[in-house]
């Protein structure tokens, strides 16, 4: 029996992982988790998830003032409901199909089971009339499930990617079902108001939901009333600005900026290896910027930096692949024993490594192809200590919304990126700070906190 709660979050995974040699829990670090831990200590919450590895399932725990609930999944589901319908169905449909989805029902069937034990989890553990925030598009049919087994509780439910549109959505052969899922919340948020207008045109081609006529961002589901909201995500913005304050942060920014020299210039990069993030078309607008301008190219480095990520899969064993291609195809092309173009890092840097770039850095790369937010936008905006650097962002992000005053850029123009490039190591500073003091401005007044506000009170109101 799981110890019973008020407030209920439930995610994919719990928001610790395992340090088997200290024998201890350690707290996941990013802003989520930050704005998550205090709503759930002040509710006497709990947080249900999967511990992170396989056949593991510990009876519920309390760690850093959160009671965790692990919901087990077998090496099995990991493959065919994680790896599968998650990774290789609904991530690549859901980002505009830039990689073909793979439809299995070999692998629906256990999305389905896996669901159903989450929700039945949720079941056992929310209070009468309690909430349950449920997260992202591995989840998508608990708010159903949680309804059919408790239809007096508050649901809401976040998805962290985009909704993609209808004629997209309209291939995959269990929509009506995920959208009756998804139909079971009192509140469904959104990254953007693009994806909500997505959502409403699935939901009222396919499931049957309707629009109460006068009552704009809602929607009618056998007989409830479904609530559609826009709550794009953001990041600590405190935590940012003051690590980004620390002498040591300092002393190692200006350090990475001594062995750029003698190029004046740093672009940065940081991505999960993920082909949604584009870092094969930066690249190759980046050697076309050498191509075409020498001379402006050869003051800059561009310091790539990914985390490794889902290297299981076959895509992303092959983007990871081209990626390293490109970067020894620009230093082969482009460098010499003085000067390296490209200096790329395949490893998780620490959050003060992280700052201490985003302070280094000059111009700030993020191009992905699809992305429901993009909150490495929002961190190097939250990282500026004063009005200097520049964003260049893909119109495709989530933040492109926001962050208006961004360098805008549609990322597959490797032309149009490579000017944009030159542009942007160019600015005056003038120009460029009429283009940060806004974003910082923005990224300061939104933050995380608020963005939880926000749908919470959206959700309890
Ligand atoms: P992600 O696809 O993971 O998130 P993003 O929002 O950019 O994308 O977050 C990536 C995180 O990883 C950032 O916090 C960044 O600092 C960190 N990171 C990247 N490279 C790193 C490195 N080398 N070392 C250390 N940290 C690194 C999904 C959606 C997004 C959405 C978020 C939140 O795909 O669109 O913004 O959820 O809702």
């Amino acid at each position: 029996m799981n110890p019973a709660s008020d407030f209920v979050m439930v995610a994919n995974r719990l928001p610790v992982s395992r340090d088997d040699e200290a024998d201890r829990w350690v707290t996941s670090p990013g802003g989520l988790v930050s704005a998550l831990v205090p709503i759930l200590t002040a509710r006497e919450g709990a947080w249900i998830g999967w511990t992170g590895a396989p056949d593991d399932a510990p009876p519920p725990f309390e760690h850093d003032g959160m009671r965790l609930i692990p919901v087990p999944l077998t090496a099995e589901e990991l493959e065919s409901y994680y790896l599968g319908f998650c990774n290789n169905t609904l991530w690549p449909l859901y980002h505009n199909a830039i990689r073909t989805p793979a439809y299995h029902r070999h692998w629906w069937r256990p999305y389905q089971a896996v669901n159903a034990r989450f929700a039945e989890a949720v079941a056992e553990t929310l209070n009468p009339g309690g909430t349950a925030w449920v997260h992202d598009y591995q989840l998508q049919l608990v708010p159903g499930s949680l309804r059919s087994l408790r239809p007096e509780v508050t649901i809401g439910f976040f998805l962290h990617i985009p909704f993609p549109p209808v004629e997209l959505f309209a291939y995959l052969p269990w929509r009506t079902s995920v959208l009756r899922g998804l139909l079971g919340s009192d509140v469904l948020a959104f990254q953007t108001e693009q994806s909500v207008t997505n959502f409403r045109d699935a939901a009222l081609r396919y499931a049957g939901a309707t629009e109460p006529p006068g009552r704009e961002g809602e929607l009618e589901f056998e007989g409830r009333r479904v609530r559609l909201q826009w709550a794009p995500i953001s990041v600590d913005a405190d935590a940012f600005e003051s690590a980004a304050g620390r002498p040591a942060v300092i002393d190692s920014a200006e350090r990475l900026r001594e062995r750029i020299r003698p190029a004046r210039k740093l672009m940065l990069g940081v991505d999960r290896l993920d082909y949604t993030k584009g870092i094969d078309h930066r690249l190759r607008a980046v050697q076309t910027f050498h191509e075409r301008h020498p001379e402006a190219a050869r003051d800059t480095v561009l310091l790539q930096l990914a985390v490794p990520s889902r290297e299981e899969v076959i895509q992303y064993a092959e983007q990871r692949e081209r990626v390293e291609r490109l970067v020894g195809q620009i230093n082969g092309e482009h460098g010499d024993p003085g000067y390296t173009p490209v200096v790329y890092m395949y490893r998780h840097l620490g959050f003060e490594e992280l700052v201490a770039a985003y302070l280094a850095a000059d111009v700030m790369l993020v191009t992905p192809l699809a992305d429901g937010m993009n909150l490495v936008a929002k961190e190097y905006i939250a990282s500026r200590t004063s009005d200097d650097g520049l964003l260049v962002l893909s119109e495709f992000a989530g933040a492109a919304a926001e962050l208006k005053e961004a360098l805008l850029v549609n990322p597959l123009d490797l032309d149009g990126l490579a000017e944009t490039l030159l542009y942007a190591v160019t600015i005056s500073r003038e120009a460029s700070a009429s283009r940060m003091r806004p974003l910082r401005q923005t990224v300061r007044e939104y933050d995380v906190y608020r963005w939880s506000r926000n749908c919470l009170e959206a959700l309890e109101s």
